[in-house]
């Protein structure tokens, strides 16, 4: 297993539309094994394909302490939404910065499993956090896009910073 490289914020990848997957194959298998170790090292709760340049429709997340509750999302999609809730979130692709969001309190989600096989999942908390913030990144979406203009120039800015001070 190798841990890849994560594209950060504002790199124009993470606006790529993820496409479905379509062959449940090895090669799905080896990439899902990789993401898991990038999201764990990192170390992170969860990671979109997008996040490391691959635009197919796979999301990873695991929100125990011990990597002993992965969860594997390919193609999802979320079919119903209920509530509202605010988290503070971050994201891989933007170190550092911590913001509120709102997100729906309870969704239901169906995707595909590793072998292709359709599951649904009725998720709440951070678990739907989690899948809505994933599920963003595989639109084309990040986090800091729901933030004022205000907000997103200075993020842009503490980033180009970062970048600069560890080159
Ligand atoms: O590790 C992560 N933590 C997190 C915290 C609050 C809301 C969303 C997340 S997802 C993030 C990992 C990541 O960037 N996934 O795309
Ligand atoms: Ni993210």
């Amino acid at each position: 297993m190798s841990a890849l490289p994560i594209l950060r914020y504002p790199d124009p990848r993470l606006y790529k539309k993820a496409v479905p997957v379509t062959e449940f194959d090895g090669g799905l298998r080896t990439l899902v094994e990789n993401m898991a170790e990038t999201m764990y090292d990192a170390p992170g709760v969860g990671l979109a394909a997008t996040q490391v340049d691959v635009h197919r429709q796979i999301i990873v997340i695991d929100l125990s302490r011990d990597k002993s509750d992965l969860r594997v999302f390919i193609n999802p999609e979320i079919i119903e939404r209920e509530g509202q809730q605010f988290c503070d979130e971050g994201c891989l692709s933007v170190p550092g910065i911590y913001e509120p969001v709102e997100r729906a309190e309870r969704i239901k989600v169906r995707a595909f499993d590793l072998n292709g096989k359709p599951f649904v999942l009725d998720a709440d908390g951070l678990l739907a956090v989690c899948i809505q913030h994933e599920i963003d990144h595989l639109q084309g979406k990040v986090f800091v896009d729901y933030l004022s203009r205000l907000k997103q120039t200075r993020i842009k800015a503490k980033l180009q910073k970062q970048l600069r001070e560890t080159a």
